[in-house]
């Protein structure tokens, strides 16, 4: 059988990629139908090999459409992902429009595949990707020790805050090492040759949203509410790639060596944990334009007898996003 296949955001960093990955791994595609704004409604995409014009989201009519993959940010999902479940659509939204609505489940293919078959409004929700690189490599040690608390740091790539925030990054660059002066558009401060402490807005316990997503999210997709999960979540100047130091606490020892060998057997994690110069993976040199969660560093704490330390490096756009929002409609393409 064959899938009509909406695609809302096809022009975004995200949308681009999940056109790339359906055609990558050959998804049974019927009809494609990009959509966007009007900004781009009428432009064309190429999908293999095929001109595509873009369609206007607001006035398209989603009869006939099987799967619907939303990445056009959480306004646009909230007034029309429901107006596609309604056409009979399974949505599969990129967004964090519903990923905390008890009624809509929140799926990594690889840690909870069997929670996307309860659907009851039609919605799927693809979590944020600096909690989906982080449990797919947490979720088998979770299974055999017992994950009591993460400290997270957060290292993530500027391709998460969509196109124009890459193109920030490229033109700061070149401005100062132009030594011309900067004008900061997408983010708040100079993002090039800097950090920046600060991703999503700012919530009244004084962390960010983005660094909430990783408690929530964490509970809701491992089933376990009382995992303690402390982040905090960094803008680093990276173009693809997020990265995370995490610092794990478990019920039961788990020692470095117990903890790699079960990683290299883990559904799409690959271990790179050499100790030596370069044996660890990087956003560059492993992550980017890769489908892979890559784990190295990996270390017992000196600081705590069940401590756990991880370096966790994946594409925030394929496996944080496009991927994984593909291998949810696979799911769902399995079930006939
Ligand atoms: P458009 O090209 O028309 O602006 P990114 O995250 O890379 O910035 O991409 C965002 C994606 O979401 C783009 O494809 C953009 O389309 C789309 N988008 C943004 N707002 C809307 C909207 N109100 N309706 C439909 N698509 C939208
Ligand atoms: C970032 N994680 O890197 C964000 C992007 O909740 O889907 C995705 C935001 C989300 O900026």
């Amino acid at each position: 059988r064959r899938f009509n296949v909406a695609v809302v955001g096809a022009t975004g960093a995200v949308g681009e990629t999940m056109l790339a990955i359906l055609a990558e791994r050959d998804f049974p595609v019927g009809k494609l139908v990009p959509l966007a704004s009007e900004r781009s409604a009428g432009s064309t995409i190429d999908y293999r090999g095929d001109d595509h014009v873009v369609q206007d989201l607001a006035t398209f009519d989603p009869a006939g459409i099987d799967i619907a993959l939303f990445s056009a940010g959480g306004e646009t999902s909230k007034e029309h992902a429901p107006r596609f479940a309604a056409a009979g659509a399974v949505v599969i939204d990129n967004s964090s429009a519903f990923r905390y609505d008890d009624d809509v489940p929140l799926v990594v293919s690889e840690v909870n595949p069997e929670a996307a078959r309860q659907r009851p409004r039609g919605i799927i929700a693809n979590p944020n990707c600096s909690t989906m690189q982080m449990l797919v490599a947490l979720a088998p040690i979770h299974r055999k020790a017992g994950i009591t608390r993460i400290n997270v740091a957060t290292y993530q790539s500027v391709s998460g805050a969509g196109r124009s925030a890459m193109e920030e990054l490229g033109k700061q660059t070149a401005q100062l090492l132009g030594f011309s002066g900067i004008d900061p558009q997408k983010f708040p401060v100079q993002i090039a040759f800097n950090l920046i402490p600060h991703i999503d807005s700012f919530l009244d316990n004084g962390f960010t949203k983005e660094e909430m997503k990783l408690v929530w999210e964490t509970r809701k997709i491992l089933g376990d509410d009382s995992i303690q999960v402390n982040p905090t979540a960094v803008r680093v100047p990276v173009f693809y790639g997020h990265s995370e130091a995490v610092h794990l606490e478990t019920r039961d020892k788990i020692t470095a060596d117990e903890a790699r060998a079960l990683l290299a057997s883990a559904p799409g994690v690959e271990v790179v944990d050499e100790r030596k110069p370069g044996g660890y993976p990087t956003p560059v040199t492993h992550a980017s334009g890769n489908d892979a969660v890559y784990v190295g560093r990996i270390r017992e704490d000196i600081s705590h007898p069940r401590g756990l330390d991880l370096w966790i490096v994946s594409d925030n756009i394929r496996k944080g996003a496009a991927l994984n929002a593909v291998q949810l409609a696979e799911l769902v393409a399995a079930e006939g």
